[in-house]
């Protein structure tokens, strides 16, 4: 009978106390959706039958920001939904939790205003008790506003800022009394960690308990650690009174673990705190929360660099924005996930969660791989002189910081990027005004976070304009001064790079150094043998990662470094070689691995890799220059092995010693497909890669007969290779024309002013195209293009855009270099004949199609008597130009 009661007993008491756990679910699909500010949209009556319906992670810029009319909406939308909540939540405390949304965002829930939240980057909840119905549907209307706010950061900054509920929304229920949700959207807990070593640890942990409840309630507070094994370590217990509707703090006593196993970047161990509330009569489990914990210590030393649990390691990682290819930013859980495991596999240990917090599954990935994380709020650019502006940043402080607490991978949070990128001003008492402004930004955040978490550093990243930061004593707030760098990119001089690491290691002693960023713009689809800065191809993205790599190696004062970016990523103002995309990433908008991540990867990982190059250089072309009817190009196969072996159709090239993690082997590629093989030995390990590519080899002489003629795709005033991915076309550079052969007669190649002298091609914006590369470079002065093809009938497609514009180019907002002066020049006018016959006598471009706009004209031709092609270009007024041809034989 005894028995039977205690069962009876237990079973009230476990069912009971389940009834009472928390309970966190998304309520992520099938929400209405609209753009704009309908008539009275957080109430029932507006009918919102004519909404898209749309699923969150959502964001409303994913199209607009990646088309070619400039901008992208920002303004006021509308997310609506009905949504039945069961009758059994009834009594509990409810809860609506957003992991993010940009950038405004008021919550209605049945017809009444429930809460706002500024900043796009950052969590935040709101209270819905009172405002909920049990058993029925229950109208959420969201209002979110992308609108620029000039007292919202950031005010201007190179990403795109997309507006939306892109990341996942959350219900949660529990128990009126709780551990709290109401401070910051943090955990409510707060462990910190004072003393750490390899013998012992104390850990303190900071519980916030909220009794929503009429009466006044008395609980004990738990926190139980346990390994990663689930078993107790340590237990702590109080006893704690709540008074009705209040939100109190429960300070553990210093908890002591002996001989920790520590979190590091190799072993990220991670014990598990369990907080938990039970009522203090009856028992019961009222509420629990689960938080990471990593046992470790670290510093940051001026001179000799970072140690972590008092081994030195050098940070060698990568910033990283949030968004995917075609998706902006709203992204699924996975692609955070993935991205933040090719860091990993990459041999990366440091990730710059910049320009913004981020997805907190982003943070949990860092604890959970080892990697050491810095975050920061996006105050980039500039500031607005005004209060508001101040006070909304150190929210957004005080969010990040509390919010992400409790990650064993977070070192250092940073609060300022290149923030005198974009001053208002030049000079004069305005300039003075705004140089006071910003330092008491500063020095207010450096502040808050020290104070918020003075277990931490605290960093700033500046661009290369130290003068602007001394002025208003900024080199001076951070414990971290955090450097962009971009010589060899947007400045000429790679070498300088180095020489600004030695001036600030001198200039600003006892500060630590960590180049906050570097990295030059890689479009995965270009490929050139005489790479040069801004040329965008992936050799050059090679040559300046190897230079900055070295140096920063050489230098011990260099703490770390997150290279600029992990990913291509949105930027809807910049026109590069891909519009509207910053390809900075050595992972592509859909994360393709570019060259510059395998080199680094090789350079990182100590563990054996062998990785053929050019791996998505899939459709690659050129010219016959073997007597075999070849044509040789050097492959790179990046490896850590000392030697590797490449195989090509089966033939061995040899082998090769491996120099800073890759040989470069000449390779003979036939006509049609290519099968590259590497081999390589390390150690014990046998490492082996394939990689098939095809091949479109160019004759010659064209009326060979071995290789028949059937298109050519070339480039004028380039030396770069593209690759035509949605054709599978492959863009050869120009040659000169010789008699059997084909090639250009005459001209030069175009060449753009900048505020370092000239630079081939042109970086503008090609309208109505998506391959930008092969209308940038042009021949300019040309006279002829000549092709000795067989007798038949061809398609003769030739490619224009006008480079120089009539107006002065207004500069490349994100150009960081004084890049970007434009040539005036008048229009110009020619005409174009084809073997003798005038097709167009008075051709001008800019007239008939404006400055900066993709043009095709195809032409069909007859061939005969074996005369070849012969299309001469006949100069009016201006000089002639062409940008690209595209010979295809019909018959
Ligand atoms: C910077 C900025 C970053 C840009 C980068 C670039 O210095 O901090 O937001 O994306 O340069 O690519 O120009
Ligand atoms: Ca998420």
């Amino acid at each position: 009978m005894k028995k039977f009661l205690y069962i009876f007993i237990m079973l009230f008491v476990v069912g009971w106390a389940q009834a009472q756990q928390r309970v966190v679910y998304t309520i992520n699909d099938g929400w209405k959706f609209t753009k704009g500010s309908p008539f009275e949209a957080q109430l029932n009556n507006c009918d919102d039958s004519s909404w898209e319906t749309v699923n969150i992670p959502h964001t409303w810029n994913d199209k607009d920001a990646d088309d070619e009319t400039p901008g992208f909406y920002r303004g006021p939308a509308w997310y609506r939904k009905q949504l039945f909540v069961d009758k059994s939540q009834e009594g509990r405390q409810a809860v609506i939790y957003f992991e993010g949304a940009n950038q405004e965002v008021q919550l209605y829930l049945n017809g009444q205003f429930v809460g706002e939240h500024k900043g796009g980057y950052t969590r935040f909840c709101f209270d819905i008790t009172s405002k909920l119905r049990y058993g029925q549907e229950n109208l959420f209307a969201i209002c979110v506003n992308n609108t620029y706010n000039p007292n919202i950061p950031p005010l201007s900054a190179d990403f795109t800022f997309f507006g939306g509920i892109y990341r996942d929304v959350y219900l949660q229920f529990m128990n009126p009394v709780h551990i709290a949700t109401n401070d910051y959207a943090s955990s409510g807990v707060y462990i910190r960690t004072p003393e750490v070593n390899s013998s012992s640890a104390s850990v303190e942990i900071t519980t916030l308990l909220t009794n929503n409840t009429l009466r006044s309630a008395e609980v004990i507070v738990e926190s139980l650690i346990c390994d990663a094994d689930g078993k107790e370590v340590k237990r702590t217990q109080a006893d704690i009174k709540l008074v009705s509707g209040e939100t109190k703090a429960d300070i553990s006593k210093k908890i002591k673990i002996d001989s920790p196993r520590l979190w590091d970047i190799d072993d990220p161990y991670r014990y598990m705190v369990y907080t938990r509330i039970f009522d203090k009569k009856k028992g019961a489990l009222l509420d629990e929360v689960v938080n990471p914990l990593g046992l470790r210590w670290f510093e940051f030393d001026s001179e000799k660099g970072f140690f972590l649990n008092g081994k030195w390691r050098k940070l060698i990682g990568t910033a990283r924005h949030q968004d995917y290819f075609q998706k902006g930013n709203a992204l699924r859980d996975e692609l955070h996930v993935q991205d933040v495991l090719m860091l990993k596999e990459m041999g990366g240990n440091f990730l710059r969660v910049s320009h913004y917090p981020q997805d907190p599954v982003i943070m949990e990935m860092c604890d959970k791989l080892g990697i050491v994380t810095s975050v920061e709020i996006p105050v980039v650019n500039a500031v607005t002189e005004t209060e508001e502006f101040l006070t909304n940043s150190v929210e957004m402080a005080k969010e990040m910081v509390r919010q992400d607490f409790n990650r064993p991978s977070v070192m250092i949070w940073g609060y300022m990027n290149e923030i005198f990128l974009r001053r208002p001003y030049t000079e004069g008492k305005q300039l003075e005004d705004y140089y006071h402004f910003t330092e008491k930004v500063a020095r207010t955040l450096e502040a808050t976070i020290r104070k918020e978490d003075p277990s931490r550093y605290t960093m700033m990243a500046y661009h290369n304009a130290p003068r602007f930061y001394e002025a208003a004593h900024l080199t001076e707030i951070p414990m971290i001064q955090g450097w962009n760098l971009y010589q060899g990119w947007y400045e000429p001089d790679i070498n300088e790079f180095q020489r600004l690491l030695d001036r600030a290691h001198k200039m600003y002693k006892g500060k630590v150094l960590i180049v906050t960023e570097y990295g030059p713009g890689v479009d995965p689809r270009v490929h050139s043998y005489q790479p040069e800065r801004f040329d965008f191809s992936q050799e050059y993205g090679l040559v300046y990662h190897k230079h900055y790599l070295d140096e920063m190696m050489k230098r011990p004062f260099v703490a770390g470094s997150s290279l600029w970016n992990l990913n291509d990523f949105y930027s809807e103002s910049r026109v590069d070689a891909v519009p509207h995309v910053n390809n900075k990433g050595i992972l592509g908008l859909d994360r393709e691995v570019k060259d510059t991540y395998l080199f680094y990867k090789t350079a990182l990982i100590r563990r054996p890799i062998l990785a053929i190059g050019n791996r998505e250089w899939k459709a690659r072309g050129g010219v016959v220059n073997t007597e075999q009817n070849e044509c040789v190009q050097s492959v790179p196969v990046f490896s850590n092995a000392e030697e590797v072996e490449l195989f090509v159709n089966n033939k061995s090239l040899g082998k090769k010693k491996t120099e800073s993690g890759y040989a470069l082997f000449d390779v003979p590629f036939v006509n049609g497909e290519n099968q590259l093989e590497a081999l390589a030995v390390a150690g014990d390990t046998k490492l082996h890669d394939m990689l098939r590519i095809h091949f479109q080899l160019v004759s010659s002489q064209l009326k060979d007969k071995t290789l028949p003629f059937t298109e050519i795709n070339v480039m004028l005033g380039s030396p770069r290779y593209f690759e035509d991915r949605v054709a599978n076309v492959a863009w050869i550079p120009e040659q000169e024309y010789k008699p059997g052969s084909w090639g250009f007669v005459g001209g030069t190649p175009y060449r753009r002013k900048t505020g370092f002298g000239t630079m081939l091609g042109s970086d503008i914006d090609i309208c109505g195209t998506d391959m930008n590369p092969v209308f940038q470079t042009q021949r300019v002065g040309i006279e002829s293009f000549k092709a000795d093809v067989p007798d038949g009938e061809y398609s003769v497609s030739l490619y224009w855009a006008e480079l120089d514009s009539d107006k002065k180019k207004e500069a490349l907002i994100y150009n960081l270099g004084a890049d970007s002066e434009q040539t005036l020049v008048g229009n110009r006018s020619f005409g174009i004949s084809i073997n003798g016959v005038t097709v167009v006598d008075d051709f001008n471009v800019a007239r008939d199609y404006g400055y900066a706009r993709a043009v095709i004209k195809k032409f069909v031709v007859t061939v005969k008597n074996g005369k070849g092609l012969s299309i001469d270009f006949h100069k009016k007024e201006g000089e002639t130009i062409l940008n690209a041809i595209r010979i295809y034989r019909n018959y």
